[in-house]
């Protein structure tokens, strides 16, 4: 039996941030209701288009594990089927504008009227004050989360990073927020509103910088390459570059191989503890004891010097061989991996991290799976839903729709071109 094997969920989402929080609730055994428009569907089915008439990857990737019902939420006989939907699951999930959700009529507080125990998930871009209109976007969100003004080089501009923190890491959030009101209900017999809001979401991931903003008030920031080269801070946490955020100096540094691959190149941290490997590592041992190098303070104002002499021996080895010969000693080093080499990582698919998916109009692609594993509810990962696959099978087998009534729900055109076989 999965974790949330018997829950239902009532997926109203689109684009990115939604779908990625019921995808991992799919994952973990919920039936996943995906409501789509009739004809349209999720926008993200057309963008990006690499296979001619088949589904998107953007897409496919987010969308794995679901039931797809065409439904047109805004005629009669759709709202008829939208509240019966809603009698029937557990979980409501939408990400839609500001305000859509009252415009077709389903505000939390009818929601409640017709399933008092639904518990209502929503992601929006801001929380309320005076953004809370706005529709938004990963890009806005790492903006107004703090990421990108903390993101980059001190003498380039603020930069968005590539993962997705906006969108699938408001979606992690989201997914927190409804097993937990899950886990309140069993309890308090009541649902209740789970809201996430992207700027909130991406603040939470970007929170070490607003600790160092507070610090930054008593004095200039140590552990910062700038504070070593002597450039004065401002008012506001500066972008530190390839600096690691926990106070040991690390920087990414070039391997063998630079020249022509864009990734040769490791992270390499000079972490207090293994001070002394890292200089018989590198050939420097008289750093060990020297004036000026033998502690973490006095190295501050070097650090130039002393990642210029550490890039001079990773110069000399693969990003692998780094790994290879810090790992045992413990100093932390990590290769910069390109996609492709993800990609190519069998070790990746043996753990069920990467997956192969069959599909029906592309053929095979490459997914993530699940990136949280439960010992006791496993994940197979499925194929997402062709536009309205499920809709006939929704509206008989969830919600109890047959013979002329069903007939009646087909004809008014509220769940699209469906057809349903003679009895
Ligand atoms: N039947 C009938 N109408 C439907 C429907 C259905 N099944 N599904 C959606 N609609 C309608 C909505 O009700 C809405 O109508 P109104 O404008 O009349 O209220 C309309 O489709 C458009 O919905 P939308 O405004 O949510 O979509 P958009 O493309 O204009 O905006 C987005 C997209 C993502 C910017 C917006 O939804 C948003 O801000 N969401 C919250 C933040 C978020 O999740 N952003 C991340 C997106 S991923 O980068």
């Amino acid at each position: 039996m999965k974790a949330l094997e018997g829950v239902k969920i009532l997926d109203f989402t689109h684009v990115q941030s939604g779908p990625t929080c019921t995808q991992l609730l799919a994952w973990f055994g919920a039936d996943v209701l995906k409501v789509e428009r009739p004809g349209v569907g999720d926008a993200t089915r057309k963008q990006l288009v690499d296979v001619p008439g088949a589904d998107s990857l953007y897409f496919t990737m987010l969308n794995h594990n679901k039931r797809s019902i065409e439904l047109n939420s805004k005629n009669e006989v759709g709202k008829e089927v939208l509240t019966r939907l809603i009698e029937e699951c557990d979980v409501m999930v939408e990400n839609f504008a500001p305000g859509a959700l009252d415009r077709m009529g389903f505000s939390w507080e009818r929601i409640q009227e017709i399933n008092p125990k639904m518990i209502l998930a929503s992601i929006k871009g801001f929380g309320p004050g005076k953004y809370q209109d706005c529709k938004v976007y990963e890009n806005v969100a790492q903006c107004a989360g703090g990421s990108a003004s903390t993101t980059g080089f001190l003498d380039g501009p603020p930069l968005v990073t590539g993962a997705q923190i906006g969108d699938s890491g408001t979606g992690l959030h989201l997914a927190l927020g409804i097993v937990t009101a899950l886990f309140h209900r069993e309890k308090s017999g009541r649902g209740q509103k789970v809201t996430a809001a992207m700027q909130d979401g991406v603040l939470n991931l970007t929170r070490v910088k607003l600790r160092d903003q507070q610090r930054l008030e008593k004095g200039p920031l140590e552990e910062y390459s700038q504070f070593g080269e002597g450039i004065p801070f401002g008012e506001a946490t500066p972008r530190a570059g390839n600096d690691s955020g926990g106070g040991q100096p690390g920087r990414i540094l070039k391997c063998k191989g630079w020249e022509d691959d864009p990734n040769a190149y490791t992270y390499f941290i000079t972490q207090a503890a293994v001070w002394e490997k890292v200089c018989d590592v590198i050939g420097e041992p008289e750093w060990k004891t020297k004036d000026g190098y033998a502690k973490p303070k006095d190295r501050l104002d070097k650090l130039n010097e002393i990642f210029a002499r550490i890039e001079e021996w990773t110069m000399t080895k693969t990003k692998f061989e780094v790994m290879d010969i810090c790992n045992p000693l413990d100093i932390p080093v990590g290769p910069i991996l390109s996609m492709k080499e993800i990609a190519e990582d069998e070790g990746l698919y043996a753990t069920g991290t990467l997956v192969k998916v069959p599909h029906p109009e592309r053929g095979e692609y490459i997914s993530v799976g699940c990136p949280i594993k439960l010992s006791d509810s496993s994940v197979e990962v499925e194929r997402s839903p062709l536009l309205g696959e499920h809709t006939t099978e929704i509206l008989q087998q969830v919600l109890g729709y047959d013979g002329e009534n069903l007939a009646r729900v087909v004809e008014s055109g509220a769940v699209g071109d469906v057809k349903v076989a003679a009895e």
